[in-house]
């Protein structure tokens, strides 16, 4: 009884053991019905299997990409760089207002994964992945994704940055290097960031960094920044408009 008692509570658990990715992601990737998520996995692990760990360009991902487009949802997407945490604390209550890559079947998948293959082996592995030469599974992955989730963005569209820092525009950033710059007029209308400003803030909406992230915008999208410091309000209450979260 005990096996069988200690077999139930194990059972969930390690379906989403982080140390097998593939069952992670099947996992994962099941929550989102109308995907054929074996098909999927294929797609994915063909990018990095039997590779060099160092040598997975971004362009590896090209075909995992494309088996599961971004689809545009203009007014509702939601970028962020160095909020992480906070985003989706917040999306997670507000899906009706926004979106974030991680919402979407391969951002979900694979957030928070690690995963790398080896030259010779057929295998996907989770220990001694390299995140520090350029050409690495995990960074190339969340480049190719951000890429292309960017290049659907429309209408409207918010980007969380953090107060906490000193440079909330950081161009070395994701944000910064690959969507920012894919934004295009007139099909994106606007990017409002939202500072969050915790408490010991060490910038806000003033922040010279921001001067540049106006300039790094197309011409014809219009830019505003707003200092938020009660970010948590608008999700805690689902009656506020999605509008006048802030
Ligand atoms: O480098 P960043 O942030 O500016 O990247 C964030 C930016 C977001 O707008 C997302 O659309 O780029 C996208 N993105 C992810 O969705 C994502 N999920 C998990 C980029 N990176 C993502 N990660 C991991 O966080 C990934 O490992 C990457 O290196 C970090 C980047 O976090 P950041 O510096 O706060």
């Amino acid at each position: 009884l005990s096996i069988v008692i200690i077999g139930a509570v194990l059972g969930p658990v390690l379906q989403t053991n982080e140390s097998d990715p593939k069952s992670t992601f099947l996992s994962r990737c099941k929550k989102f019905n109308q995907y054929d998520c074996q098909r999927l996995w294929g797609a994915f692990e063909q990018a990095y299997v039997n590779k060099d760990p160092c040598n997975v360009p971004v362009q590896a991902y090209d075909p995992l990409i494309a088996a599961a487009p971004f689809k545009p949802q203009c007014n509702k997407m939601m970028f962020w760089s160095k909020t992480k945490v906070v985003v989706h604390g917040f999306t997670e209550k507000r899906k009706d207002c926004f979106v974030t890559l991680e919402d979407t079947v391969l951002g979900y998948a694979l957030n928070g994964l690690t995963w790398c293959g080896k030259k010779g082996s057929n295998g996907t592995f989770t220990t001694a992945c390299p995140r520090n030469c350029e050409n690495n599974p995990v960074d190339s992955f969340w480049i190719r994704a951000s890429a292309a989730y960017a290049d659907v963005a429309c209408g409207d569209v918010t980007a969380m940055l953090s107060g906490s820092t000193i440079t909330p525009f950081d161009p070395t950033s994701t944000f910064a290097k690959v969507e920012v710059t894919r934004f295009k007029a007139p099909k994106v209308r606007s990017l409002n960031v939202v500072m969050v400003i915790q408490k010991n803030a060490k910038s806000n909406c003033k922040n010279a960094s921001l001067q540049k992230l106006k300039k790094a915008l197309h011409t014809g999208i219009t830019y505003s920044c707003k200092d938020v410091s009660r970010i948590q309000e608008c999700g805690s209450k689902p009656q506020i408009a999605c509008k006048t979260c802030w």
